[in-house]
Protein backbone atom coordinates (compact mmCIF):
# COMPACT_ATOMS: atom_id res chain seq x y z
CA UNK A 1 0.00 0.00 0.00
CA UNK A 2 1.31 3.58 -0.57
CA UNK A 3 2.58 5.49 2.36
CA UNK A 4 -0.02 7.97 4.11
CA UNK A 5 1.86 11.52 4.04
CA UNK A 6 -0.74 13.73 6.83
CA UNK A 7 -0.65 17.48 6.50
CA UNK A 8 -1.90 19.68 8.61
CA UNK A 9 -1.71 23.32 10.43
CA UNK A 10 -0.50 21.80 13.62
CA UNK A 11 0.92 18.32 14.53
CA UNK A 12 0.09 17.01 17.08
CA UNK A 13 1.31 13.56 18.25
CA UNK A 14 -0.49 12.08 20.72
CA UNK A 15 0.79 9.68 23.41
CA UNK A 16 -0.15 6.00 22.96
CA UNK A 17 -3.41 5.16 25.03
CA UNK A 18 -4.12 8.93 25.98
CA UNK A 19 -7.10 9.58 23.13
CA UNK A 20 -6.35 13.12 24.51
CA UNK A 21 -6.76 15.08 21.11
CA UNK A 22 -9.66 16.12 19.24
CA UNK A 23 -11.41 13.98 16.02
CA UNK A 24 -8.45 15.04 13.21
CA UNK A 25 -5.60 14.02 15.62
CA UNK A 26 -6.98 10.66 16.68
CA UNK A 27 -8.76 9.60 13.27
CA UNK A 28 -5.52 10.30 11.03
CA UNK A 29 -3.40 9.17 13.94
CA UNK A 30 -4.68 5.35 13.71
CA UNK A 31 -4.44 5.77 9.73
CA UNK A 32 -1.05 6.16 9.84
CA UNK A 33 -0.52 3.79 12.47
CA UNK A 34 -2.40 0.83 10.18
CA UNK A 35 -0.59 2.02 6.52
CA UNK A 36 2.88 4.33 7.80
CA UNK A 37 3.34 6.99 6.86
CA UNK A 38 4.70 10.83 8.25
CA UNK A 39 2.72 13.62 9.61
CA UNK A 40 3.85 16.88 8.24
CA UNK A 41 3.15 20.52 9.52
CA UNK A 42 3.92 23.01 11.89
CA UNK A 43 5.23 22.32 15.59
CA UNK A 44 3.41 24.97 17.29
CA UNK A 45 7.21 27.05 17.79
CA UNK A 46 7.87 30.69 16.84
CA UNK A 47 11.30 30.50 15.14
CA UNK A 48 13.95 32.76 14.22
CA UNK A 49 14.27 31.48 11.09
CA UNK A 50 12.31 28.56 9.54
CA UNK A 51 14.71 25.26 8.97
CA UNK A 52 14.06 21.95 7.33
CA UNK A 53 11.79 19.46 8.60
CA UNK A 54 12.62 18.23 12.29
CA UNK A 55 12.13 14.34 12.13
CA UNK A 56 10.62 12.33 14.96
CA UNK A 57 9.96 8.39 14.98
CA UNK A 58 7.27 6.79 16.50
CA UNK A 59 6.37 2.76 14.97
CA UNK A 60 5.46 3.72 11.85
CA UNK A 61 4.49 7.17 12.09
CA UNK A 62 7.40 9.91 11.45
CA UNK A 63 6.53 13.43 12.71
CA UNK A 64 8.21 16.01 10.17
CA UNK A 65 7.64 19.29 11.90
CA UNK A 66 8.78 23.07 11.20
CA UNK A 67 8.73 26.58 12.97
CA UNK A 68 6.81 29.72 12.40
CA UNK A 69 8.87 33.18 12.01
CA UNK A 70 6.59 35.95 13.89
CA UNK A 71 6.12 37.09 10.72
CA UNK A 72 4.65 34.09 9.45
CA UNK A 73 2.65 33.14 12.13
CA UNK A 74 1.23 36.72 12.14
CA UNK A 75 0.05 36.84 8.49
CA UNK A 76 -0.38 33.30 7.96
CA UNK A 77 -2.29 31.86 11.29
CA UNK A 78 -3.38 34.81 12.91
CA UNK A 79 -3.88 36.76 9.97
CA UNK A 80 -5.40 35.64 6.84
CA UNK A 81 -6.46 31.51 8.32
CA UNK A 82 -8.04 33.40 11.48
CA UNK A 83 -8.77 36.60 10.92
CA UNK A 84 -10.38 36.14 7.19
CA UNK A 85 -11.07 32.40 6.15
CA UNK A 86 -12.33 31.14 9.78
CA UNK A 87 -15.28 34.37 10.27
CA UNK A 88 -16.36 34.31 6.85
CA UNK A 89 -16.29 30.70 6.81
CA UNK A 90 -18.48 30.74 9.90
CA UNK A 91 -20.88 33.57 7.81
CA UNK A 92 -19.55 36.08 10.65
CA UNK A 93 -17.91 38.09 7.43
CA UNK A 94 -18.73 40.91 9.65
CA UNK A 95 -16.21 40.03 11.90
CA UNK A 96 -13.84 39.41 8.97
CA UNK A 97 -11.17 41.61 7.49
CA UNK A 98 -9.08 41.50 4.40
CA UNK A 99 -5.47 42.60 4.56
CA UNK A 100 -3.24 41.92 1.55
CA UNK A 101 -0.03 41.55 3.37
CA UNK A 102 -1.42 38.99 5.67
CA UNK A 103 -2.76 37.26 2.09
CA UNK A 104 0.76 37.22 0.45
CA UNK A 105 1.62 36.12 4.04
CA UNK A 106 -0.55 32.96 4.33
CA UNK A 107 0.46 32.11 0.27
CA UNK A 108 4.03 32.50 1.18
CA UNK A 109 3.67 29.98 3.95
CA UNK A 110 1.32 27.44 1.64
CA UNK A 111 4.84 27.78 -0.53
CA UNK A 112 7.79 27.85 1.92
CA UNK A 113 5.71 24.38 3.60
CA UNK A 114 4.67 22.80 0.50
CA UNK A 115 8.61 22.82 -0.82
CA UNK A 116 9.46 21.44 2.88
CA UNK A 117 7.28 18.27 2.15
CA UNK A 118 8.69 17.99 -1.65
CA UNK A 119 12.41 16.86 -0.04
CA UNK A 120 10.52 14.11 2.12
CA UNK A 121 7.88 13.28 -0.85
CA UNK A 122 8.46 9.19 -2.85
CA UNK A 123 6.58 8.88 -5.81
CA UNK A 124 3.89 7.08 -4.63
CA UNK A 125 2.47 8.13 -1.78
CA UNK A 126 -0.15 10.07 -0.93
CA UNK A 127 -1.18 13.21 0.72
CA UNK A 128 -4.22 13.76 2.41
CA UNK A 129 -4.14 17.80 3.75
CA UNK A 130 -6.24 19.05 6.12
CA UNK A 131 -8.61 22.31 6.84
CA UNK A 132 -8.58 26.09 5.89
CA UNK A 133 -4.89 27.15 6.69
CA UNK A 134 -3.68 24.84 3.83
CA UNK A 135 -6.16 26.12 0.48
CA UNK A 136 -3.56 25.98 -1.89
CA UNK A 137 -1.21 23.56 -0.49
CA UNK A 138 -1.74 21.39 -3.93
CA UNK A 139 -1.21 24.13 -5.90
CA UNK A 140 2.10 24.99 -4.34
CA UNK A 141 2.90 21.51 -4.77
CA UNK A 142 1.95 21.17 -8.41
CA UNK A 143 4.15 24.38 -9.02
CA UNK A 144 7.15 22.14 -7.79
CA UNK A 145 6.03 19.31 -9.93
CA UNK A 146 4.43 17.26 -7.69
CA UNK A 147 2.56 14.61 -9.50
CA UNK A 148 1.34 12.46 -6.64
CA UNK A 149 -2.89 12.26 -5.54
CA UNK A 150 -3.62 15.09 -3.27
CA UNK A 151 -6.65 15.44 -1.07
CA UNK A 152 -8.45 17.98 1.30
CA UNK A 153 -11.11 17.36 3.73
CA UNK A 154 -12.55 20.86 5.26
CA UNK A 155 -13.09 20.19 8.64
CA UNK A 156 -15.02 23.83 8.81
CA UNK A 157 -18.26 24.97 7.18
CA UNK A 158 -18.06 26.23 3.34
CA UNK A 159 -20.19 29.43 2.75
CA UNK A 160 -22.59 30.17 0.31
CA UNK A 161 -21.45 32.06 -2.94
CA UNK A 162 -22.69 35.13 -1.80
CA UNK A 163 -20.46 34.90 1.34
CA UNK A 164 -17.33 33.64 -0.07
CA UNK A 165 -17.12 36.40 -2.72
CA UNK A 166 -16.69 38.94 0.29
CA UNK A 167 -13.31 36.94 0.51
CA UNK A 168 -11.52 39.47 -2.59
CA UNK A 169 -9.30 36.60 -3.66
CA UNK A 170 -11.77 34.46 -3.54
CA UNK A 171 -11.55 32.96 -7.22
CA UNK A 172 -8.23 32.31 -7.02
CA UNK A 173 -8.58 30.36 -3.75
CA UNK A 174 -11.25 28.41 -5.28
CA UNK A 175 -9.23 27.47 -8.34
CA UNK A 176 -6.10 26.67 -5.89
CA UNK A 177 -8.80 24.28 -4.07
CA UNK A 178 -9.44 22.37 -7.56
CA UNK A 179 -5.97 21.53 -7.73
CA UNK A 180 -6.53 18.90 -5.36
CA UNK A 181 -7.79 15.56 -6.25
CA UNK A 182 -10.50 14.69 -3.90
CA UNK A 183 -12.16 17.52 -2.02
CA UNK A 184 -13.99 16.65 0.78
CA UNK A 185 -16.72 18.94 3.36
CA UNK A 186 -18.33 17.62 6.35
CA UNK A 187 -21.79 17.71 5.33
CA UNK A 188 -24.12 17.93 1.72
CA UNK A 189 -24.75 21.35 2.19
CA UNK A 190 -21.10 22.42 2.45
CA UNK A 191 -20.32 20.35 -0.48
CA UNK A 192 -23.42 22.16 -2.25
CA UNK A 193 -21.98 25.64 -1.40
CA UNK A 194 -18.82 24.92 -3.05
CA UNK A 195 -20.11 23.79 -6.21
CA UNK A 196 -22.69 26.41 -6.26
CA UNK A 197 -19.43 28.66 -6.75
CA UNK A 198 -17.76 26.51 -9.21
CA UNK A 199 -21.04 25.47 -11.13
CA UNK A 200 -22.45 28.92 -11.24
CA UNK A 201 -19.15 31.26 -11.31
CA UNK A 202 -16.36 29.75 -13.24
CA UNK A 203 -18.42 27.45 -15.33
CA UNK A 204 -17.62 24.17 -14.07
CA UNK A 205 -19.32 21.07 -14.81
CA UNK A 206 -20.15 18.51 -12.00
CA UNK A 207 -21.10 15.16 -12.80
CA UNK A 208 -23.53 13.74 -9.69
CA UNK A 209 -23.25 10.08 -10.32
CA UNK A 210 -19.30 9.59 -10.08
CA UNK A 211 -19.07 13.09 -8.20
CA UNK A 212 -16.62 13.98 -10.21
CA UNK A 213 -15.84 17.84 -11.31
CA UNK A 214 -14.25 19.79 -14.25
CA UNK A 215 -12.92 23.19 -13.35
CA UNK A 216 -9.72 25.09 -14.02
CA UNK A 217 -8.80 22.73 -16.53
CA UNK A 218 -9.11 19.85 -13.82
CA UNK A 219 -11.09 16.24 -13.15
CA UNK A 220 -11.48 16.25 -9.07
CA UNK A 221 -14.13 14.48 -7.05
CA UNK A 222 -16.14 16.53 -4.21
CA UNK A 223 -17.43 14.47 -1.49
CA UNK A 224 -19.16 14.90 1.86
CA UNK A 225 -17.40 13.10 4.52
CA UNK A 226 -18.76 13.77 7.88
CA UNK A 227 -16.22 12.91 11.02
CA UNK A 228 -17.07 10.75 13.33
CA UNK A 229 -16.47 9.37 17.05
CA UNK A 230 -15.58 6.22 18.41
CA UNK A 231 -19.27 5.41 20.44
CA UNK A 232 -18.54 2.97 22.28
CA UNK A 233 -14.99 3.78 23.62
CA UNK A 234 -16.14 6.96 24.87
CA UNK A 235 -19.05 4.92 26.49
CA UNK A 236 -16.86 3.01 28.03
CA UNK A 237 -14.57 6.19 29.40
CA UNK A 238 -17.36 7.94 30.39
CA UNK A 239 -18.22 5.39 33.15
CA UNK A 240 -14.85 4.03 34.05
CA UNK A 241 -13.90 8.10 34.99
CA UNK A 242 -17.36 8.43 36.85
CA UNK A 243 -15.44 7.83 39.89
CA UNK A 244 -12.87 10.38 39.64
CA UNK A 245 -12.55 13.60 41.77
CA UNK A 246 -13.66 16.59 39.82
CA UNK A 247 -16.70 14.35 38.80
CA UNK A 248 -17.60 13.64 42.37
CA UNK A 249 -17.14 16.84 43.63
CA UNK A 250 -19.91 18.23 41.07
CA UNK A 251 -22.42 14.99 41.75
CA UNK A 252 -22.55 16.27 45.70
CA UNK A 253 -22.59 19.78 44.54
CA UNK A 254 -25.48 19.33 42.98
CA UNK A 255 -27.67 17.93 45.74
CA UNK A 256 -30.92 16.88 43.27
CA UNK A 257 -30.43 19.63 41.16
CA UNK A 258 -30.75 18.66 36.99
CA UNK A 259 -27.55 19.99 35.14
CA UNK A 260 -27.04 21.42 31.84
CA UNK A 261 -23.56 21.14 30.31
CA UNK A 262 -21.99 22.78 27.12
CA UNK A 263 -18.61 22.42 25.95
CA UNK A 264 -16.52 24.19 23.88
CA UNK A 265 -13.48 26.62 22.60
CA UNK A 266 -14.11 29.96 23.91
CA UNK A 267 -15.30 30.98 20.32
CA UNK A 268 -17.88 33.18 18.33
CA UNK A 269 -18.98 30.67 16.23
CA UNK A 270 -19.94 28.48 19.15
CA UNK A 271 -23.34 30.61 19.94
CA UNK A 272 -22.35 31.01 24.08
CA UNK A 273 -23.89 34.61 24.46
CA UNK A 274 -27.20 33.69 22.75
CA UNK A 275 -27.00 30.22 24.74
CA UNK A 276 -26.49 32.25 28.06
CA UNK A 277 -29.43 34.46 27.00
CA UNK A 278 -32.08 31.65 26.10
CA UNK A 279 -31.07 30.03 29.72
CA UNK A 280 -31.50 33.31 31.10
CA UNK A 281 -34.84 33.49 29.78
CA UNK A 282 -36.07 30.01 30.56
CA UNK A 283 -35.44 31.54 34.41
CA UNK A 284 -37.47 34.53 33.78
CA UNK A 285 -40.44 32.15 32.24
CA UNK A 286 -40.51 29.25 33.98
CA UNK A 287 -39.44 30.62 37.83
CA UNK A 288 -40.12 27.14 39.03
CA UNK A 289 -37.06 25.84 37.83
CA UNK A 290 -34.99 29.12 40.46
CA UNK A 291 -32.72 26.98 42.79
CA UNK A 292 -33.43 23.29 40.45
CA UNK A 293 -30.85 23.58 37.21
CA UNK A 294 -27.67 24.82 36.78
CA UNK A 295 -25.64 25.44 33.49
CA UNK A 296 -22.03 24.59 33.45
CA UNK A 297 -20.28 25.86 30.98
CA UNK A 298 -16.63 24.81 30.15
CA UNK A 299 -15.06 27.24 27.70
CA UNK A 300 -11.22 27.25 27.34
CA UNK A 301 -9.91 30.41 25.52
CA UNK A 302 -8.42 29.57 22.28
CA UNK A 303 -6.72 32.05 19.99
CA UNK A 304 -7.04 34.70 22.26
CA UNK A 305 -4.32 37.20 20.44
CA UNK A 306 -6.89 37.63 17.83
CA UNK A 307 -8.56 40.47 18.99
CA UNK A 308 -12.29 39.24 18.10
CA UNK A 309 -11.58 36.38 20.56
CA UNK A 310 -10.82 38.90 23.05
CA UNK A 311 -13.62 40.82 22.62
CA UNK A 312 -16.23 37.36 23.06
CA UNK A 313 -14.41 36.62 26.07
CA UNK A 314 -15.96 39.85 27.77
CA UNK A 315 -19.06 39.98 26.37
CA UNK A 316 -19.83 36.41 27.86
CA UNK A 317 -17.88 37.27 30.96
CA UNK A 318 -20.46 39.78 31.43
CA UNK A 319 -23.43 38.14 30.58
CA UNK A 320 -22.33 35.31 33.10
CA UNK A 321 -21.89 38.04 35.82
CA UNK A 322 -25.82 40.01 34.90
CA UNK A 323 -27.24 36.85 35.08
CA UNK A 324 -25.74 35.43 38.11
CA UNK A 325 -26.43 38.41 39.70
CA UNK A 326 -30.01 39.08 38.58
CA UNK A 327 -31.13 35.30 39.60
CA UNK A 328 -28.63 33.80 42.59
CA UNK A 329 -29.20 32.57 45.68
CA UNK A 330 -27.07 32.30 48.86
CA UNK A 331 -27.08 28.42 47.59
CA UNK A 332 -27.32 28.34 44.07
CA UNK A 333 -25.44 29.93 41.05
CA UNK A 334 -27.33 29.66 37.78
CA UNK A 335 -24.62 29.85 35.39
CA UNK A 336 -20.89 28.24 36.53
CA UNK A 337 -18.65 29.12 34.17
CA UNK A 338 -15.14 27.44 33.53
CA UNK A 339 -12.34 28.93 31.28
CA UNK A 340 -10.57 25.92 31.15
CA UNK A 341 -9.60 22.72 29.46
CA UNK A 342 -10.42 18.84 31.02
CA UNK A 343 -8.47 15.98 30.34
CA UNK A 344 -11.03 14.29 27.79
CA UNK A 345 -11.95 11.32 29.46
CA UNK A 346 -12.93 13.52 32.57
CA UNK A 347 -15.30 15.55 30.07
CA UNK A 348 -17.21 12.36 28.49
CA UNK A 349 -18.08 11.38 32.50
CA UNK A 350 -19.35 14.80 33.37
CA UNK A 351 -21.22 14.43 30.49
CA UNK A 352 -22.52 11.73 31.86
CA UNK A 353 -23.91 13.66 34.67
CA UNK A 354 -25.65 15.97 33.14
CA UNK A 355 -29.49 15.79 32.18
CA UNK A 356 -29.24 18.17 29.25
CA UNK A 357 -26.59 18.69 26.74
CA UNK A 358 -26.61 22.45 25.53
CA UNK A 359 -24.84 22.40 22.00
CA UNK A 360 -26.14 25.73 19.87
CA UNK A 361 -23.23 26.87 17.82
CA UNK A 362 -24.14 29.50 15.17
CA UNK A 363 -22.23 27.38 12.55
CA UNK A 364 -20.40 24.56 13.40
CA UNK A 365 -18.27 22.21 10.35
CA UNK A 366 -19.71 18.82 12.25
CA UNK A 367 -19.34 19.46 15.90
CA UNK A 368 -18.16 16.33 17.92
CA UNK A 369 -19.03 17.48 21.21
CA UNK A 370 -22.56 16.93 20.25
CA UNK A 371 -21.83 13.04 19.28
CA UNK A 372 -19.31 13.15 22.23
CA UNK A 373 -22.31 14.08 24.85
CA UNK A 374 -24.71 11.22 23.08
CA UNK A 375 -22.12 8.69 23.42
CA UNK A 376 -21.27 9.56 27.19
CA UNK A 377 -25.00 9.00 28.30
CA UNK A 378 -26.08 5.99 30.62
CA UNK A 379 -28.86 3.81 28.24
CA UNK A 380 -30.95 3.07 31.06
CA UNK A 381 -31.25 6.81 32.17
CA UNK A 382 -30.02 9.23 29.11
CA UNK A 383 -29.65 13.01 29.09
CA UNK A 384 -31.52 14.90 26.29
CA UNK A 385 -29.63 17.03 23.43
CA UNK A 386 -30.62 20.22 22.83
CA UNK A 387 -28.90 20.91 19.26
CA UNK A 388 -28.48 23.86 16.78
CA UNK A 389 -29.24 23.05 13.21
CA UNK A 390 -26.44 25.31 11.92
CA UNK A 391 -24.02 22.42 13.32
CA UNK A 392 -23.22 19.90 10.65
CA UNK A 393 -24.31 16.87 13.57
CA UNK A 394 -27.80 17.32 12.97
CA UNK A 395 -27.77 16.10 10.00
CA UNK A 396 -26.70 13.26 11.89
CA UNK A 397 -28.33 12.74 14.72
CA UNK A 398 -32.33 12.65 14.83
CA UNK A 399 -32.74 12.63 18.24
CA UNK A 400 -32.02 15.82 19.38
CA UNK A 401 -34.13 18.64 20.09
CA UNK A 402 -32.68 20.43 17.23
CA UNK A 403 -33.11 24.71 17.78
CA UNK A 404 -32.13 27.49 15.79
CA UNK A 405 -29.89 29.29 17.74
CA UNK A 406 -31.07 32.85 16.61
CA UNK A 407 -34.17 32.45 18.06
CA UNK A 408 -33.90 32.99 21.95
CA UNK A 409 -37.67 31.50 22.89
CA UNK A 410 -37.54 28.24 21.06
CA UNK A 411 -33.99 27.21 22.70
CA UNK A 412 -35.75 28.50 25.97
CA UNK A 413 -38.24 26.06 25.12
CA UNK A 414 -36.19 23.22 23.90
CA UNK A 415 -34.39 23.31 27.43
CA UNK A 416 -37.44 23.09 29.49
CA UNK A 417 -38.83 20.49 27.15
CA UNK A 418 -35.33 18.63 27.57
CA UNK A 419 -35.52 18.98 31.60
CA UNK A 420 -39.06 17.56 31.91
CA UNK A 421 -38.50 14.69 29.02
CA UNK A 422 -40.11 11.02 30.64
CA UNK A 423 -37.66 8.41 30.62
CA UNK A 424 -38.81 6.16 27.47
CA UNK A 425 -38.49 9.18 25.13
CA UNK A 426 -35.02 9.87 26.74
CA UNK A 427 -33.98 6.37 25.79
CA UNK A 428 -35.78 6.13 22.53
CA UNK A 429 -33.88 9.60 21.34
CA UNK A 430 -30.82 7.85 22.80
CA UNK A 431 -31.10 5.08 20.82
CA UNK A 432 -32.13 6.57 17.68
CA UNK A 433 -28.56 8.34 18.01
CA UNK A 434 -26.18 5.90 18.93
CA UNK A 435 -27.26 3.74 15.82
CA UNK A 436 -26.01 6.34 13.73
CA UNK A 437 -22.80 7.12 15.54
CA UNK A 438 -21.81 3.70 15.51
CA UNK A 439 -22.63 3.34 11.43
CA UNK A 440 -20.54 6.17 10.81
CA UNK A 441 -18.19 6.17 13.08
CA UNK A 442 -14.15 7.64 12.57
CA UNK A 443 -12.74 4.73 11.03
CA UNK A 444 -15.64 5.16 8.28
CA UNK A 445 -14.38 8.23 7.95
CA UNK A 446 -11.31 8.25 7.34
CA UNK A 447 -11.61 5.33 5.09
CA UNK A 448 -14.17 6.98 2.75
CA UNK A 449 -11.95 9.82 2.46
CA UNK A 450 -8.76 7.22 1.79
CA UNK A 451 -10.67 4.94 -0.33
CA UNK A 452 -11.44 7.60 -3.04
CA UNK A 453 -7.91 8.87 -2.55
CA UNK A 454 -7.08 5.58 -3.41
CA UNK A 455 -9.35 5.57 -6.45
CA UNK A 456 -7.74 8.52 -8.02
CA UNK A 457 -4.63 7.14 -7.40
CA UNK A 458 -5.12 3.79 -9.42
CA UNK A 459 -7.35 5.75 -12.15
CA UNK A 460 -3.86 8.20 -12.00
CA UNK A 461 -1.47 5.30 -12.46
CA UNK A 462 -3.58 3.01 -15.38
CA UNK A 463 -4.37 6.39 -17.25
CA UNK A 464 -0.21 7.66 -17.03
CA UNK A 465 0.81 3.97 -18.13
CA UNK A 466 -2.11 3.96 -21.03
CA UNK A 467 -0.55 7.88 -22.12
CA UNK A 468 2.97 6.36 -21.77
CA UNK A 469 2.71 3.85 -24.19
CA UNK A 470 0.32 5.76 -26.61
CA UNK A 471 2.77 8.67 -26.67
CA UNK A 472 6.10 6.64 -27.76
CA UNK A 473 8.22 8.89 -29.69
CA UNK A 474 5.37 11.50 -29.84
CA UNK A 475 4.56 14.67 -28.02
CA UNK A 476 5.56 15.18 -24.54
CA UNK A 477 3.68 12.98 -21.40
CA UNK A 478 1.69 15.54 -19.30
CA UNK A 479 0.22 14.32 -16.48
CA UNK A 480 -3.54 13.77 -17.77
CA UNK A 481 -5.94 16.43 -16.11
CA UNK A 482 -9.00 13.91 -16.02
CA UNK A 483 -8.08 10.79 -13.56
CA UNK A 484 -11.46 8.65 -12.77
P1 LIG B 1 -13.70 22.47 16.92
O1 LIG B 1 -14.20 23.81 16.47
O2 LIG B 1 -12.58 22.49 17.87
O3 LIG B 1 -13.31 21.55 15.68
P2 LIG B 1 -15.49 20.29 17.97
O4 LIG B 1 -15.89 19.49 16.79
O5 LIG B 1 -16.58 20.43 18.95
O6 LIG B 1 -15.01 21.76 17.59
O7 LIG B 1 -14.25 19.58 18.64
C1 LIG B 1 -13.71 20.01 19.84
C2 LIG B 1 -12.98 18.86 20.53
O8 LIG B 1 -12.25 19.40 21.61
C3 LIG B 1 -13.95 17.83 21.09
O9 LIG B 1 -13.40 16.55 20.93
C4 LIG B 1 -14.05 18.22 22.58
O10 LIG B 1 -14.29 17.13 23.46
C5 LIG B 1 -12.71 18.84 22.85
N1 LIG B 1 -12.87 19.92 23.83
C6 LIG B 1 -13.67 21.00 23.75
N2 LIG B 1 -13.58 21.74 24.88
C7 LIG B 1 -12.71 21.12 25.69
C8 LIG B 1 -12.22 21.37 27.03
N3 LIG B 1 -12.63 22.39 27.76
N4 LIG B 1 -11.33 20.51 27.54
C9 LIG B 1 -10.92 19.44 26.80
N5 LIG B 1 -11.37 19.14 25.56
C10 LIG B 1 -12.25 19.97 25.02
C11 LIG B 1 -13.26 21.69 14.24
C12 LIG B 1 -14.56 22.19 13.59
C13 LIG B 1 -15.71 21.29 13.99
C14 LIG B 1 -15.39 19.82 13.61
C15 LIG B 1 -14.01 19.42 14.14
C16 LIG B 1 -13.57 18.05 13.62
O11 LIG B 1 -14.83 23.54 13.95
O12 LIG B 1 -16.92 21.70 13.36
O13 LIG B 1 -16.38 18.97 14.17
O14 LIG B 1 -13.02 20.35 13.75
O15 LIG B 1 -13.67 17.97 12.23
Amino acid sequence: MSRLIVVSNRVAPIQEGKPSAGGLAIGVLDALKESGGVWFGWSGEIVGESGAPVLENSGKVTYATVGLTRRDYDQYYRGFSNATLWPTFHYRNDLSRFDREEYAGYMRVNASLAAKLKTLLKPDDIIWVHDYHMLPFAQELRKLGVANPIGFFLHIPFPVPEIMRTVPPHEELIAAMCQYDVVGFQTDNDKQSFLDYVVRTSRGHYNDDDGMLQAFGRMLKVGAYPIGIYPDAIAKAAEQFGNRKPVKTLRDSMRGRKLIMSVDRLDYSKGLVERFQAFERLLLNAPGWHGRVSLVQIAPPTRSDVQTYQRIRQTLEGEAGRINGRFAQLDWTPIQYLNRKYERNLLMALFRLSQVGYVTPLRDGMNLVAKEYVASQDPADPGALVLSQFAGAADQLPGALVVNPFDLSQMSEALERALSMPLAERQARHADMMAPLRENNLSVWRDSFLSDLRSVATATSVTEKTVQTVKQGTTEAKRPAAKA
